[in-house]
């Protein structure tokens, strides 16, 4: 009976044991619903290698209207939630998350990286706090390992913030993603961004697929695209160019790539394209593509 029992609770355990928790506390649970059902993560969490599951601070409210905001002191606009439902709702959670990181959602957080996804994605968990009206009361987050904002724009809640934090760190986890080999080439774990893909038909509406793409040759193919991810975050994104390491390349890239810039000899850029209505940098070459 005793074996039994701890057989069938090691099978039980097993896959708890080796999955990773998202715990999101919010007022909103049913904004997670889609979450859960679609994509490649609505899979991984059917099939148990990943958890996620919502607390509505309201059921950690006391009174008899359950109330979980309250006025700002000193006046102003909105309401505040107050601290001692959701830090009970919080500490609840925390204690059956050993090793959890607490994260609440603010505009006013550090920026949310791919490197914050790559570090979280090697936690047991996270415990995800959304807040909506004006926020959480200061002495919330006294409680919580860190704050995050996942850009520089204003959302009405967290939840929302809190969903991209899934969708980028669940993608990393072990058996949420399909291909793996995928994860490395992409934008951002390479700090430069992707080159453009294509697909079959090889001309559509008078647009052909790059020549270099269907030579079959992958040392060209493999030059065209990092040439092609060069071009395209110096166009859209220069600033992460700033700590380029151009050291591993062929003498040849990097002599094109001094032309591109205009420090080596041959000083005339190639035409950039320029996506419409995109901010002029000035800089910007003749979008003779378009
Ligand atoms: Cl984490 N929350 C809210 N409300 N707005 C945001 C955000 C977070 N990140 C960017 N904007």
């Amino acid at each position: 009976m005793e074996l039994e029992t701890q057989t069938a609770g090691a099978l039980e355990q097993a896959p708890a044991q080796c999955g990773y928790a998202f715990d999101i506390l919010t007022l909103f649970p049913g904004l997670f619903d889609g979450l859960r059902q679609e994509s490649l993560l609505g899979k991984a969490l059917q099939t148990g290698v990943v958890e996620l599951a919502t607390h509505n601070f309201r059921q950690w409210a006391t009174d008899r209207h359950n109330t979980v905001d309250d006025e700002p002191f000193g006046g102003g606009p909105g309401m505040v939630l107050k601290p001692d439902v959701v830090v009970r709702c919080l500490r609840e959670v925390r204690q059956k998350r050993p090793g959890a990181k607490v994260v609440l959602l603010s505009p006013a957080g550090r920026l949310f990286k791919q490197e914050t996804a790559v570090a979280w994605a090697k936690l047991p968990g996270l415990i995800l706090l959304c807040g909506r009206y004006e926020g959480f009361d200061a002495r919330v987050e006294d409680e919580v390992d860190e704050v995050v904002s996942i850009g520089d724009y204003v959302l009405n809640g967290g939840e929302v913030a809190a969903m991209v934090i899934v969708e980028a760190v669940g993608r990393l986890l072990p058996g949420v993603i399909g291909n793996a080999a995928s994860l490395n080439e992409e934008s951002h774990s390479t700090a430069l961004l992707e080159a453009p893909h294509y697909t079959r038909p090889r001309e559509f509406e008078g647009r052909s697929v790059p020549a270099e793409l269907l030579s079959g040759n992958h040392a060209e193919i493999a030059r065209w695209r990092l040439r092609q991810s060069l071009q395209r975050t110096r166009e859209r994104r220069p600033e992460l160019l700033a700590g380029l390491d151009t050291r591993a390349w062929s003498k040849k890239d990097r002599q094109w790539w001094a032309e591109q810039t205009g420090e080596g000899p041959a000083t005339k850029a190639r035409p950039q394209r320029v996506a419409p209505g995109a901010p002029d940098r000035g800089a910007a070459a003749p979008a003779d593509e378009l």
